[in-house]
């Protein structure tokens, strides 16, 4: 007789934002980057995907439904967690004949974003994220958060980074099947607690030119590029990770910024060109100049992904500042669909 139990089991993960920026893939199919890249990861209270996963002889088929929206499931990445994952399960149940089966189990897997997915708001890194560490727990895995990045890292690259908490770097390794591509926790975000960040939404629309196939057209045709991943990024890894270590905020500020503007230059040098930022987005470049400037030193720092939503880094300790000149910026700018009081307020790491 069918055991039609449901085994079920939840977990949250974090959007993160790189400080130094993932852009280009050595090998598309197992998502091997062409660099490393460092992110901090947002407070879970302001930004997180939900995710329950569960399995049972009962079900029709593996599914996922994302913010009530049934999904499509067939594409290599998502097939490619879903196989890994069972793998791993099914390793265990090799192991020890006392476990039930889940590993052949249709899977049902139910996400919830708690922001706009189309937001530009590296929705697909918390997503996958989220749906890797919640398979996990249904199978009872005991792999690491950076065992799992493996898995999440072919889900979508970023995705990797979303596995752990605070300040993340995802080495790009060297290997040819990936198995060094993974994720690791350089500190807990309690070492820097008075780090924020402040999310300036300019335009919820999908971004024109998706990540996968944009970085894939850099990685074509610019020359930039090259000199990007060889010298640009690796000085960077290092600069960013000692600014980290040693909580020096005109550093990671300074690494943060330049990176931003690294990767866009990068993307206006791919042909055709491929523009992320719009007008609306170089003005709050100039309202980071000017809010800095009048401080006398770096107090503030920018940094766009794929998009022209803006991501603003600062201290507790300037957040009066800071957060103040935003409000008067959003209000006096035209472009920003978000009013001051729509912009998202400071949100904590
Ligand atoms: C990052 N971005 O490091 C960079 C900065 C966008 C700009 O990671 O193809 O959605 O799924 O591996 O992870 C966006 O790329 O791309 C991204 P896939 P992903 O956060």
């Amino acid at each position: 007789m069918a055991d039609n139990k449901v085994y079920r089991a939840s977990t949250t993960a974090p959007v993160n934002i790189a400080v130094v920026k993932y852009w280009g893939k050595r090998d598309p199919k197992l998502n091997l980057p062409t660099n490393s890249s460092i992110s901090v990861t947002l407070s879970q209270a302001d930004l997180r995907t939900l995710t329950t996963a569960s399995c049972s002889a009962s079900f029709d088929g593996d599914s996922l439904t994302l913010n009530g929206q049934a999904s499509d499931i067939s594409g290599a990445r998502t097939q490619a967690c879903f196989r890994e994952l069972r793998a791993r399960r099914a390793a265990l149940e090799a192991a020890d004949s006392s476990l039930p089966k889940l590993s052949t189990l249709p899977l049902k897997i139910v996400s919830e974003n708690n922001f706009p997915t189309a937001a530009g708001l590296a929705s697909s890194a918390a997503g996958f994220a989220a749906l890797v560490r919640a398979i996990a727990n249904l199978y009872e895995l005991t792999d690491s958060p950076s065992e799992l990045s493996l898995i999440a890292r072919q889900g979508s690259g970023s995705a990797c980074r979303s596995l752990f908490g605070g300040y993340v770097a995802w080495r790009m390794g060297d290997k040819a099947d990936g198995t060094d591509s993974k994720a690791d926790l350089i500190s807990e975000a309690s070492h820097w607690p008075n780090m924020r960040a402040l999310i300036l939404v300019v335009n919820a629309a999908k971004k024109d030119v998706p990540s996968t196939s944009g970085m894939q057209q850099t990685v074509a045709t610019s020359g930039l590029f090259q000199q990007r991943i060889s010298q640009v990024v690796p000085a960077n890894m290092i600069l960013m990770e000692e600014a980290i270590r040693k909580k020096d905020f005109p550093q990671f500020a300074e690494v943060t910024m330049r990176e931003s503007n690294s990767f866009h230059a990068c993307a206006a040098d791919t042909y055709p060109p491929i523009f992320y930022m719009n007008d609306a987005s170089r003005a709050a470049i100039r309202a980071v100049e000017a809010i800095n400037a009048q401080a006398g030193k770096t107090i503030a720092a920018y940094t766009y992904d794929a998009g022209p939503n803006c991501v603003i880094y600062f201290l507790e300790e300037d957040e009066a500042t800071v957060v103040g000149a935003f409000h008067r910026f959003l209000s006096g700018v035209s472009g920003w669909k978000a009013s001051a009081a729509e912009a998202k307020s400071s949100v904590e790491l």
